[in-house]
């Protein structure tokens, strides 16, 4: 009888030692919620990098110019997946911020008073390679140097009135969009023609 107890006792002991490590596990996993939608390095999929996400602007030229349906498209049609959108009239200081590689060049000025001359639509596109793809649908910094088909090639002509940011790096996307988004604005949701997008 004494037997049967110790051997019952020690039985609750081990799953009250398992239960506890699942809820630890679980709330580990709550903790990197945010930083996983903030950052979209998921990996939901067996195709790398597929979460991989950046952050795509329409200025205020670009705005005023009606681009923005445009600009949406583009990205639309290439198979990338929006996941978060909004429209917003841009303080100098997140300027600073997003542009603070560029606070000493001698067109910061006239380059924050455009950018905060009227509302900018910023969002986040989220696919495989999307940054490096998504630099190259945008074009050349200077207009005059980007192609034909690219964004920028199409839409602008002047260096400083060029329609669109696109984040440049992995790294730089990561800053921007914590920068442009809370966690709880971007959305984690699956697309009805994933398996005419991606093979799995
Ligand atoms: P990109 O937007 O292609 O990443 P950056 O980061 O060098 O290029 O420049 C940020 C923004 O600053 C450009 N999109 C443009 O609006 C503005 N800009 C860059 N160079 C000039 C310049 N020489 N004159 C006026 N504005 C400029």
């Amino acid at each position: 009888m004494i037997i049967f107890q110790r051997c019952s006792l020690k039985r609750i002991l081990q799953h009250a030692q398992c239960y506890l490590r699942s809820l630890e596990n679980s709330k580990s996993l709550a903790r990197a919620f945010p930083s996983v939608l903030l950052h979209g390095h998921r990996n939901t999929s067996s195709v790398p990098g597929i979460a991989e996400r950046t952050l795509i602007a329409v200025k205020p030229d670009g705005v005023q110019r009606r681009l923005v349906g445009k600009v949406i498209q583009r990205f639309e049609q290439k198979g990338f997946k929006l996941v978060g959108l909004k429209m917003l009239q841009v303080s100098e200081d997140l300027l600073s911020q997003h542009y603070r590689e560029l606070r000493t060049k001698p067109f910061y000025p006239s380059l924050v008073h455009y950018m905060t001359s009227g509302p900018v639509v910023v969002m986040v596109w989220e696919g495989h390679n999307v940054v490096q793809t998504s630099r190259a649908m945008v074009g050349q910094t200077n207009p005059a140097e980007a192609r034909p088909g690219t964004v920028r090639g199409d839409f602008s002509i002047h260096v400083s009135r060029n329609v669109v940011h696109a984040s440049d790096s992995l790294e730089g996307a990561q800053r921007e969009i914590q920068l442009w988004f809370q966690g709880q604005e971007l959305l984690t949701w699956t697309c009805c023609n994933h398996t005419n997008t991606y093979e799995e």
